[in-house]
């Protein structure tokens, strides 16, 4: 049988590749919800990364990087496999265990020669396999003195703030732990930037004096589009005032007040009182204020904007030290270091934190990579790109064959300067948590290089088509406009075809 993935994927090149050990090194760093418009290389609106722009500038940049679907758990899932959720089986954080005896890129890479680690979050519930070491946190982890799950099935709790303890042991690894006549692979997973965005110390009152633009598209009101009505995502209506924005006061009871002081009661009691010392004047002032309506909604909002920023201000600096000590040992030309985050996410647009949605915001996803010698690549790479590529692409970079039935292409031509013509025209989507926390209909879509077909489905049947060339901020459904007709039939025949082609059973669902 033909194999379909060669009609997406640019032709196999052999990879004439020679790191210091005759093969690349691959440290691979992910973040937690961290999106391009909160990283300087990306969008300087907000904040500075200088760090992750680092990788960028001895690199290369992806401007069109997207996931298949934009959760934790499946995104790690269609990582780990080079496969869409429906093919590798995690499709939902709510419900997925991850089948560890199914074939994966990590394993793959063992069987190429390369020693595999993992560090930090892993959020596949069963337990890593595939690795020669690891060391995750459970679950979610904890920002403050953190848990982490050991080889021996343990569970030991760290001191420390938990971007610095993953980096510590990452070095460490790379240091201590390794047989360094070998190659490697190594996955940093960050718990930064995820939800509730609590600080380290040293910058507990860092970006307090900044006041964050407020996105254009803040008082959405989700004309047309049915979905986006009825998400529970939005910040002045679901934001939680204790958990989120912290102006928690002795004897509230929001919704997880009990989770907020579950996690700064980690703090040892010296922290807990430098973190009060901060947030406390706040609390008063805002009670004072007795804000509402709109002044209320901006004021969360600069809350959320401020403590995500302080969040990645450690990341930022962790990511440094990680490119300070590759440099320090003379490991930059012979490793391949790329930065990428489980998805993208909302800050503030439509009036939003969180993913889910095709929405360009949390569909994409940053991509930056620091290429080492011989790939020749420098600057912006405008392909269209996805998250199940990344197994392709290092076990092209290994050496090793890739199996068939992985549905990524390898990105290595992209590397190496090349632009095939072939390259995929577009991509696919599917969202499958539902109902579900922040209540994200289910949804499927293709986005080309211009246009935006999804349908939401379930409980509700809409389409919903953007021409993201005059409507970037996917404001206006052209969805059964007159003038749309030709567009909606070659998008609806695409979509067709990329569920045949990866074979999504969905398709069943609606005769086209
Ligand atoms: C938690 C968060 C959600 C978030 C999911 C998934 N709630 O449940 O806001 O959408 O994680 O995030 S919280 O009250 O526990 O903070 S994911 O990145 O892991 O997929
Ligand atoms: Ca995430």
């Amino acid at each position: 049988m033909l194999n379909k993935k060669l009609l997406l994927c640019a032709p196999a090149l052999l990879p004439a590749l020679a790191g210091a050990q005759g093969r690349y090194n691959i440290v691979y760093i992910m973040t937690d919800d961290h999106t391009a418009q909160m990283m300087s290389c990306y969008d300087s609106r907000f904040v500075n990364t200088p760090n992750l722009d680092r990788i960028a500038q001895d690199g290369v940049k992806f401007t069109r990087s997207y996931v298949a679907n934009s959760l934790s758990g499946p995104s790690r899932a269609c990582m780990l496999t080079g496969k869409h959720s429906h093919k590798n089986g995690f499709t939902n954080n709510e419900h997925g265990i991850f089948d560890g005896s199914q074939q994966t890129m990590p394993k793959l890479m063992q069987k190429a020669g390369y020693q595999t680690a993992i560090i930090g979050k892993w959020h596949l519930v069963s337990l890593p396999t595939g690795f020669d070491y690891w060391n995750i946190v459970p679950e979610q982890g904890d920002y403050y003195n953190p848990d982490f799950i050991t080889m021996k099935n343990d569970t030991v709790r760290e001191q420390g703030y938990i971007t610095n303890v993953i980096t510590d042991k990452s070095i460490d690894w790379m240091e201590n732990g390794r047989d360094k006549s070998r190659p490697f692979i190594l996955f940093i997973h960050h718990k930064a930037c995820h939800r509730n965005w609590l600080p380290e110390m040293k910058y507990l009152t860092e970006y307090e004096n900044t006041n964050f633009p407020v996105p254009e598209t803040f008082y959405d009101t989700y004309e047309g589009r049915e979905a986006a009505a009825v998400q529970e995502m939005h910040i002045g209506k679901d934001m939680d005032m204790a958990y989120d924005t912290k102006m928690y006061r002795p004897g509230m009871k929001t919704r997880l007040t009990p989770n907020y002081l579950r996690m700064i009661g980690r703090m040892d009691s010296v922290d807990l009182n430098r973190y009060n010392d901060v947030y406390e004047p706040m609390v008063l002032d805002f009670y004072r204020k007795k804000l509402t309506g709109k002044e209320l909604a901006e004021f969360k909002y600069q809350r959320y904007m401020r403590d995500y920023a302080k969040v990645l201000k450690s990341l930022d600096d962790n990511v440094g030290r990680v490119l300070d000590y590759l440099k320090e040992q003379g490991m930059l030309d012979s490793t391949l270091v790329v930065y990428t985050s489980d998805q993208g996410f909302y800050m503030g647009e439509h009036g939003w934190f969180d993913k889910r949605f095709m929405y360009e915001e949390s569909f994409s996803t940053p991509l930056v990579m620091r290429l080492p010698e011989g790939l020749k690549a420098r600057g912006d790479i405008s392909e269209m790109v996805q998250n199940i590529d990344y197994a392709p692409t290092f076990l092209d970079i290994a050496g090793a064959e890739i199996p068939g039935d992985i549905q990524g292409c390898s990105l290595l031509p992209l590397l190496q300067g090349k632009h095939p013509k072939d390259w995929r025209k577009s991509l696919y989507y599917h969202y499958y948590e539902y109902p579900a926390e922040h209540m994200v209909k289910r949804h499927y879509g293709v986005r080309n290089d211009r246009y935006k077909l999804i349908h939401f489905y379930r409980d509700i049947d809409k389409w919903e088509l953007y021409d993201l060339q005059t409507d970037p901020q996917e404001l206006h459904n052209i969805y059964g406009q007159p003038g749309t007709e030709k567009v909606t039939k070659q998008l609806r025949k695409e979509l067709k075809r990329l569920q045949e082609q990866y074979d999504d059973p969905i398709r069943e669902q609606f005769p086209l």
